[in-house]
């Protein structure tokens, strides 16, 4: 059985959990206990250099980088589908997941770290302010890419949307939300209504 190396909190760890739910895959989850440090021990840096969760193992293979681990469950599960047949679609789930990685996950981090982990004496203002801004910038363009469709990639579910699951789950910390473009509230609502985005609900 895969083995899936993550904590509860991980936005990233999320992001696999659902495709895995999505293919019917079993897995076993191996819960990391970040806040006790165990990331950083020998023995699952020798798993994850990084120092990262999650890690995917499957019988004996190693693969992190949440994406990576997409894709890679993709083309060893291929059904259900999460991309599509044609190599235009394919290419464009693969540049949503960089976007996604690129555009949404760092000043999303900035934001969701400071707020879910820490009390609000504590929180930099300038730098949730700044994240923020790139966040509205950033999703007027995936609203574009929605215009006219449900989802990113050929009006059709696909690992992109899965990419950016957790990510919303945490929209109304990060934007105010009577500033959410229509076609992005719209999608996000729909995205995180699905049962597999609703059985990973992180507890905090
Ligand atoms: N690019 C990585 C990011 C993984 C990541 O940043 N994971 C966080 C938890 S959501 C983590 O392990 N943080 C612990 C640390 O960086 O020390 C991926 O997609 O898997």
């Amino acid at each position: 059985m895969l083995r899936l190396h993550s904590h509860p909190f991980s936005t990233f760890g999320r992001r696999v959990e659902i495709a895995l739910i999505e293919k019917n895959v079993p897995y076993e989850r191996v819960e990391i206990d970040l806040a006790g440090r165990q990331h950083k021990t020998p023995e699952y840096k020798a798993i994850n250099p990084y120092s990262r969760v999650p890690t995917l193992e499957d019988h004996g293979f190693y693969l992190y980088e949440s994406s990576a681990i997409l894709q890679y469950l993709e083309a060893e599960h291929p059904e259900p589908a999460l991309t599509p047949a044609d190599n235009k679609g394919r290419a464009k789930v693969d540049m949503h997941l960089r976007l996604c990685d690129g555009q949404m996950a760092g000043p999303a981090g900035v934001i969701i770290f400071q707020k879910r982990f820490f009390p609000e004496a504590k929180w930099n203002l300038d730098s949730i302010a700044k994240a923020s801004k790139d966040i509205a910038a950033h999703l007027e363009i995936v609203n574009q890419a929605l215009e006219g469709q449900d989802y990113l990639v050929n009006d059709r579910y696909t690992l992109a949307d899965i990419a950016y699951i957790p990510f919303l789950h945490f929209l109304p910390l990060m934007v105010d939300p009577a500033t959410v473009p229509a076609n992005v509230a719209k999608w996000s609502a729909q995205l995180l209504a699905r049962p597999s985005s609703q059985q990973t609900i992180p507890a905090k």
